[in-house]
């Protein structure tokens, strides 16, 4: 039979003509099969969108190859899988990425320029595929990018949602937020897969019933929707590995439409179909806070469901016992959101596969770890007991008793602490009975990571203290990491060229430790010169963009001084803004001679700012306000300039953050869990300006504390200093701004009133008042050493020479040795 079966394999093969040619021949032939046969055009006549698609689905098809071998190699050696769940995924655009993955940029280059094409033009066509909303999401798409590099056997899960997060537009200086239907022009980099679906159930009653002698609980959901799986290959860099992605979409299901056939009532089954489609349909805008919304509830459920349903098949359809479960799976839960994974499992195997309770906990307890990327207690995921019960009657009996047990076992090991019981328990009482994600998370994993040094110790001493006194052991962190690929290879070429070619090899894109050999070239003044013109190159792209973006012109001599990231209070642009009204305010107070020595800046604001978080807008609404007050000041010429990226993403960043001298990150200290936009900019050669927050405290062990700008108070300072409220200390120079702003300055001073009341004295819980005095030095002592080329110069390489650590690839090969226990599976070329 093995004999019979390789026979017809090798034969389809030969069929197929083997592998797909890279030649730029072959690829010329690709292309244009696709113009004719996939997008439907005239091989003589397409334009550049249709060039576009035909050369995605060429290069999805080199994509599939591997994807399919690797998927045969995992499955022939038996090696233990990663299973990487999260509700976000932030991926960007994938042509050009997966184009260098695959290692045939140059064939696909001459490829379309033979045809009259150039492959930067195509690739601008595309749009961003925006799965999440900020850090943690794009977290997750390094991270993938990783584990595909590293050869690591692993799978991600998550949502298709039909609408990313949303596009934002500034009319009149002011947010508005429209729908970002990202697939309207179809999606070539995903795969279909009608016949990988599952039904996932929701509402309804349990049921006790008698099965062989034993008492089982029987859930009768009253809803059932099917979640189809739509594919995603993740090519790895230098490796044939490509991994897949799998995200959710949610579609009618049938059994539950023929039911409401037969009761005849046929516009509601309509109706019902079209809501079963709305579970996936709309990402959730808010980067913070995801609190007791049914929808959402939903999402989690339907997502984990799938998921679950879809791991456990490929398992069983491997293994005979689920004895075997936790040597041959690893689910990772990112964050708390994929937290109800733990009661579905429990459900499946204790009610569907019949295993005893305490058997499949203890299964469970083995295979699960997650990490948080909150930092205060208060921004923990909490979900409405009542709203679990309606939609999800088995989980909670199912949550309850887990929660019981714990409590039992914490009675044994603490004694009748009521405070400390009441506080770990998974269920909060109170007038709203709530179930705490987090604290089911941390009960059933082996392992609950920090994303930055710093941010352990902040869960260790404060947000899970509890939890971490009773088991020191699980508490462990990975700081955070970003693709060197992406954030290098992709969108900085000519930095990526320049360090290749001083390091005299391109190791460097699977092994970002060797970036630290830029140091041996640091006093190189011809290394020097090339590494000026890179920033030049990339200066002058970001200056045509703001140019075509907003009509204004910038002087390439400025300093570009970059703040770009979700809009948030903690964060403080606001303390940006303030810095620049001062910086503005001293210029004009300034004579002719001293204003020659000011170092010109264009200062570069970027971010969205949740729907309904009405500060955020209100500082978005202070940029603008500020930005025309100054740009228009012929007075200041270039001397400042001010300007609001509009709808900050992923492509937009790719540009950005090349070009940028300076970036900031401002959170106020204890904040932030880890920040990972730093990262970016440090592999780009731009300086930071920071406090000492998140994992700028390693970005400082790694390069220095003298080759970056540092203010504000420190994480143990905060609190004292809060408690000061009124009494606490303000310069005369913030007062001075504040007023300028609630005086009308900018105008609107009405709308303004409530952000200006945020940061008056006794008010500022952020503390930019007290920190607007260091922050400011710090700003003066980047514009010294802006004036200092040569000096300029060294701290932007040493920057790059020690942001090798700050690779994603270090993230997940620590995770993968420490957590998940998996080893590389390489499938052979
Ligand atoms: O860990 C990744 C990022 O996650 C967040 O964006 C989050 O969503 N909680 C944090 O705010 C970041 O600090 C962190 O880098």
């Amino acid at each position: 039979e093995l004999g019979e079966r390789r026979a017809k394999a090798e034969r389809m093969f030969s069929l197929m003509d083997g592998f797909l040619k890279n030649d730029p021949l072959s690829l010329q032939k690709d292309i244009l099969h696709h113009v004719e046969y996939t997008v439907a055009r005239s091989r003589f006549s397409f334009d550049d969108f249709e060039a576009y698609q035909a050369l995605s689905h060429s290069v999805r098809d080199r994509l599939i190859e591997r994807w399919h071998d690797t998927h045969i190699y995992v499955k022939r050696t038996k090696s233990k899988r990663l299973y990487f769940l999260s509700l976000e995924f932030l991926m960007g655009r994938s042509l050009s990425n997966s184009v260098i993955n695959l290692g045939i940029q140059d064939q696909y280059a001459e490829a379309l320029s033979q045809l009259g094409f150039e492959f930067e033009v195509l690739a601008e066509q595309e749009g961003d595929a925006a799965l999440g909303n900020g850090g943690l999401a794009r977290l997750s798409a390094c991270q993938m990018d990783s584990l595909a590099t590293l050869d690591y056997p692993a799978w991600g899960y998550g949502l298709r949602y039909e609408y990313g997060l949303f596009r934002q537009v500034i009319v009149d200086g002011f947010q508005h937020e429209q729908p970002d239907y990202w697939l309207n022009f179809g999606n070539p980099w995903e795969i279909e897969r009608i016949h990988v679906t599952y039904e996932v159930k929701f509402y309804g009653t349990v049921e006790e019933v008698d099965m062989n002698g034993e008492r089982h609980k029987v859930w009768i959901p009253g809803e059932t929707v099917e979640a189809v799986a739509y594919d995603n290959p993740i090519p790895g860099y230098g490796t044939r590995n490509t991994i897949n992605l799998r995200l959710w979409a949610a579609k009618p299901s049938n059994q539950f439409d023929l039911e409401a056939y037969n009761t005849g009532d046929y516009i509601n089954s309509v109706v019902n179909r079209q809501r079963a489609e709305t579970i996936s349909n709309v990402l959730y805008p808010d980067d913070r806070s995801h609190q007791g919304k049914e929808l959402r509830l939903k999402q989690q459920y339907f997502f984990v469901s799938a998921s679950l349903q879809d791991i456990v098949r490929r398992f069983k359809e491997e293994h005979n016992s689920f004895d075997e479960l936790p040597d041959k799976v690893a689910l990772h839960l990112n964050d708390t959101h994929p937290s109800l994974s733990i009661a579905e499992i429990m459900r499946i195997l204790v009610d569907e596969e019949h295993l005893g309770w305490n058997k499949a906990w203890d299964i469970v307890c083995k295979i699960f770890s997650f990490t948080t990327h909150t930092v205060v207690a208060g921004g923990l995921e909490k979900i409405p007991v009542d709203l679990l019960g309606s939609l999800l009657p088995r989980h909670l009996q199912i949550l309850y008793e887990i929660n019981f047990n714990f409590m039992e076992e914490l009675k044994k090991r603490i004694g009748l602490d009521y405070n400390r019981l009441s506080r770990m328990s998974i269920v909060e009482e109170g007038a709203v009975k709530n179930i705490r994600m987090a604290n089911l998370a941390i009960v059933c994993s082996h392992t609950v990571n920090g994303v930055s040094k710093l941010h352990l110790d902040t869960l260790k001493t404060r947000t899970f203290k509890d939890f971490y006194e009773l088991w020191p052991e699980k508490f462990q962190y990975k700081t955070n990491g970003v693709t060197q690929r992406r954030w290098i290879v992709v969108s900085n070429p000519s930095l990526c060229a320049l360090i290749s070619k001083w390091l005299g090899t391109e190791a460097w894109i699977r092994n970002a430790d060797l970036l630290a050999g830029l140091r041996d070239h640091v006093d190189n003044t011809d290394f020097h010169q090339e590494w000026k013109m890179v920033k030049k190159v990339n200066k002058m792209r970001l200056a045509e963009y703001i140019e075509t973006m907003s009509g204004l012109k910038v002087s390439l001599d400025a300093m570009f001084d970059v703040q770009v990231k979700r809009i948030h209070e903690y964060k403080r642009q606001l303390l940006n803004i303030f810095g620049i009204i001062h910086r503005y305010d001293c210029l004009k107070n300034m004579d002719k001679n001293d204003r020659r020595k000011v170092v010109p800046r264009v200062c570069i604001i970027g971010g969205k700012a949740a729907p309904g978080y009405e500060i955020a807008k209100k500082i978005i609404k202070l940029c603008h306000a500020v930005a025309e007050k100054i740009n228009n000041d012929t007075d200041i010429g270039d001397l400042l300039k001010l300007v609001f990226i509009p709808d900050y993403n992923v492509s937009v960043a790719e540009l950005v953050i090349p070009g940028a001298d300076l970036s900031q990150h401002l959170s106020t200290a204890g904040h932030e869990a880890s920040g990972t936009g730093s990262m970016k900019f440090l592999m780009n050669g731009c300086l930071l300006l920071a406090t000492t927050d998140g994992s700028t405290v390693e970005i400082i062990e790694e390069i220095g504390s003298e080759n970056l700008f540092l203010f504000g108070a420190k994480v143990h300072e905060v609190a004292e200093l809060r408690e000061k409220g009124s009494t606490l200390k303000i310069p005369l120079q913030f007062a001075r701004v504040l007023r300028m702003v609630r005086d009308g300055y900018f105008g609107y001073e009405d709308y303004f009133k409530s952000l200006c009341d945020t940061v008056e004295v006794g008010n500022d819980f952020y503390l930019l008042g007290h920190d607007f005095g260091s922050y400011v030095e710090a700003q003066a002592a980047a514009d010294k050493a802006f004036v200092e080329p040569e000096k300029w110069i060294k701290m932007s390489i040493l920057s790059v020479a020690g942001s090798g650590i700050f690779s994603s690839d270090r993230t997940i090969q620590e995770y993968a040795e420490r957590t998940w226990k998996i080893d590389p599976c390489r499938c052979p070329l």
